[in-house]
């Protein structure tokens, strides 16, 4: 029989049998002929047309005609990489019988997709939205697909939604605008009249849509799942990623202008990130429910507009992913990676939630779409690293060449093979849920509440996150036209929370009018379970919604501006780039053109990035170091005022030393103190740090690290004078 064994790299061994190499080759055509010119067609004469039986042109046109397949019709744009994933202990083993989860000394290969969800294949990446967070683990058990997001809930309940929700987000259907954004008149009258879209609107809303990195965001399985252990016993399991690096994001000002100056921001970040070494690591914790327990809360477990807040239910660390594999191909891999909800491994089930249920239906289906066949799993990057024996495959693009003359079972002319598993060979077996009731188009009361969940992460948020929301609320329905629609959203807002709804209503030029909330569009009964839950427990505040609250310090992987010009100090640069680089951070030299720069004491330095092809958006902190000629050259640029005022203003860590603080004051950089002339003190304040001569630059550069790991500074109330 053959081997179900799988380590790190089975998957790439598996992928090696696919890859081509040009290099020595010589090109031929897809028959293997080889080819001697591909500038000219075949022609009659020298100006005459092109023959028919031109075999290389025909194919070569024949190719690029086909070159695309559909777009998933959301998620279009996204980026992938391959890693694999290692428990920490077997301590899962008590409540899973999935092995992946439970070995520690087994490696399992995976690969992930992380995507935005309304824009188009060739969108920009820092849109506000939400992030697909989908991972395929190549098990020795077959694929387990774990296809997430980076917010805990989503907007409907039923999957029956999800079309009109789709169809309300994407561009218009008449003129196709706005591309990759929520924020106009169909999607706000949709989300005003659709109410159980509240909580998610407030997590779409905040800066978790904005994330500053794929490697800084977390992911949740979004829907309670089952585990199953060996015993056969059930329980709920609630899925998170947690990345090592911390949750971070954009600030919108800077995301917006990203999408032009780099709208390939997220991508290119993952993608550097891996390329240097720097491997993206998440940790994968759950949250487990006993079954007994379902009605113990005050929302419905089924419930995805819901989460479990860690403060009620803890998350238990299960283990390690670490992406260190960029792919070798985008449409081989991350294009064709076909993602599926119900792919599961024994040890790992669904439950009832309504939402889950549709999506059960709809992944097969939209592959079939994708690829126009269901041999779509043949696909290299589908394909699981243990043997697959079916009688199934005819159809297109098929692959396999499936031997004898037995494709059906029962059979006896193959002796009954192949051979079916008993589970502890390892079958697949669904959990035995009892269920019954009576058809019915309709949902539990258990469904109705569509606020409370949105009015505890509102109360959990610090006061800087509530005003990025306030200010997201702004934008997003200061571009909706009709009124209306903005004051049946503001009167939503009012039930979440009415401070909320007033600061909303502030920017919109609007009244709150209460009346004008929807109720809900939902088709209500009462049963047991909302009977049961009006009982149970709740929070009103959870801090482990804030990314304020608990936020991981840490520069690795940060990247840091050093603006200089010729006669820059040689000592400072040196000292700080080490000290930066030392914590794992970048430093880049940006000046106004590519050349080598030379220093005060004639050392060199070459240009990473001139202003032309960089902006303060691409940095998260800046530094400026002394030299007087560099900082004289430096204050005539408007483009270098610009980078610190722009930094400022996004709250990023400036560090600046001797003349450097010069060019700091000669910026429009506010309200903030700097070091006096002569002395030796490093001063701090709210993320500019600086120091003069006299003070030791090992000091100053610990100081700037410290700033550079807080990532955000938002305590700089000056911000909003600064012009940038
Ligand atoms: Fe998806 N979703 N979804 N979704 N989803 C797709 O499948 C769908 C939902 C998610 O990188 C599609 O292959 C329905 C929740 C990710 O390839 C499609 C419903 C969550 C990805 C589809 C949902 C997700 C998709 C489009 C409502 C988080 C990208 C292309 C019931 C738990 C996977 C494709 C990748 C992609 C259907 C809601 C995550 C059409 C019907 C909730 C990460 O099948």
């Amino acid at each position: 029989m053959s081997s179900r064994k799988v380590d790190e790299n089975s998957k790439n061994r598996q992928l090696d049998e696919f890859r081509e190499d040009s290099k020595d080759q010589f090109m031929t055509t897809d028959q293997g002929v080889r080819v001697n010119h591909v500038d000219d067609s075949l022609k009659a004469g020298f100006r005459g047309p092109t023959l028919m039986e031109d075999f290389l042109f025909r194919e070569r046109m024949t190719h690029f005609d086909h070159e695309s397949i559909p777009e998933r019709v959301v998620h279009a744009r996204g980026s992938g990489a391959h890693g694999f994933f290692q428990p920490y202990n077997d301590s899962m083993k008590e409540f899973t019988k999935a092995k992946f989860l439970t070995d520690p000394n087994v490696k399992t290969p995976l690969f992930v997709r992380f995507s935005t969800v309304v824009g188009s294949r060739g969108s920009a990446d820092t849109v506000r939205d939400v992030r697909g967070f989908a991972t395929k683990f190549y098990t020795e058990e077959g694929n387990y697909d774990l296809v997430g997001n980076n917010i805990p809930v989503f907007f409907i309940q039923d999957s029956i939604k999800f079309p009109d929700l789709v169809h309300a987000i994407k561009p218009r259907p008449d003129h196709e605008m706005p591309q990759a954004s929520a924020a106009h008149d169909t999607f706000w009258d949709f989300a005003s009249l659709m109410p159980e879209t509240t909580h998610m609107l407030m997590w779409v809303l905040s800066d978790r849509a904005i994330p500053r990195s794929f490697r800084m965001m977390e992911g949740f399985g979004v829907h309670t799942f089952r585990f199953i252990n060996a015993a056969g016993k059930a329980r709920f399991v609630k899925f998170h990623w947690r990345p090592l690096l911390g949750t971070h994001s954009l600030v919108w000002d800077e995301a917006q202008k990203l999408n032009g100056k780099d709208p390939d921001w997220l991508r290119r970040d993952l993608w550097e990130a891996i390329d240097m070494g720097d491997y993206p690591e998440f940790e994968l914790a759950v949250q487990i429910v006993e079954e007994e327990d379902e009605f113990k809360f005050n929302f419905d477990l089924l419930d995805a507009t819901k989460i479990i807040p860690e403060e009620l239910v803890p998350l238990r660390p299960i283990g390690k992913m670490t992406l260190n594999r960029n792919p070798d191909n985008f449409f081989a891999e991350t294009e064709q990676v076909a993602f599926h909800p119900g792919n599961l491994v024994p040890g790992i089930d669904v439950t009832n939630d309504p939402l889950l249920q549709g999506r059960l239906f709809s992944y097969v289906d939209t592959q079939i779409n994708r690829f126009n066949s269901a041999n779509f799993a043949e696909v290299p990057i589908n394909r699981p690293v243990v043997p697959v024996h079916n009688g199934q495959g005819a159809g297109f693009m098929r692959q396999t060449i499936n031997k004898g003359k037995v494709n059906y079972w029962p059979n006896s002319l193959a002796e009954g093979h192949p051979k079916l598993a008993s589970e502890e060979e390892g079958a697949y077996v669904h959990h035995q849920e009892k269920v019954e009731g009576h058809k019915v188009r309709a949902r539990s009361e258990s469904f109705k509440d569509h606020f409370s969940q949105a009015t505890l992460f509102w109360n959990s948020m610090t006061e800087p996150e509530k005003k990025h929301l306030v200010e997201a609320i702004h934008f997003e329905l200061g571009k909706v036209e009709t009124i209306a629609i903005r004051e049946r959203m503001v009167a939503n807002f009012n039930k979440v929370a009415p401070d909320l709804a007033q600061r909303a209503a502030e920017g919109l030029g609007i009244e709150v009018k209460p009346e004008m909330a929807t109720e809900t569009t939902g088709n209500f009964a009462k049963d047991k379970a909302s009977e049961k839950i009006s009982e149970g427990k709740s929070v009103s505040e959870s801090p482990a919604v804030s990314m304020e609250i608990g936020k991981v310090e840490s520069a690795k992987s940060r990247r840091v501006a050093i603006l200089l010009e010729d006669g820059y100090n040689h000592d400072e640069v040196m000292a700080i780039k080490q000290a930066l680089q030392s914590e794992g951070a970048q430093a880049k030299i940006v000046s106004k053109v590519f050349k080598n720069l030379k220093s005060s004491t004639g050392e060199e330095i070459a240009v990473d990035k001139s202003h032309i092809t960089t902006g303060s958006i691409m940095f998260d902190a800046v530094y400026v170091p002394g030299g007087q000629a560099s900082v004289e050259a430096m204050k005539k640029q408007g483009d270098v005022l610009h980078f610190l005022n722009e930094a400022f203003k996004h709250c990023k860590a400036i560090g600046a030393s001797r003349e450097g603080i010069d060019l700091l004051l000669a910026s429009d950089v506010a309200g903030v103190q700097v070091a006096e002339e002569a002395s030796a003190d490093i001063v701090s304040d709210k993320g500019v740090v600086s120091a003069r001569a006299a003070a030791s630059l090992d000091a100053f550069g610990a100081s700037f690290l410290e700033a550079i790991k807080k990532h955000r500074h938002w305590n700089r109330e000056e911000k909003s004078m600064v012009p940038a």
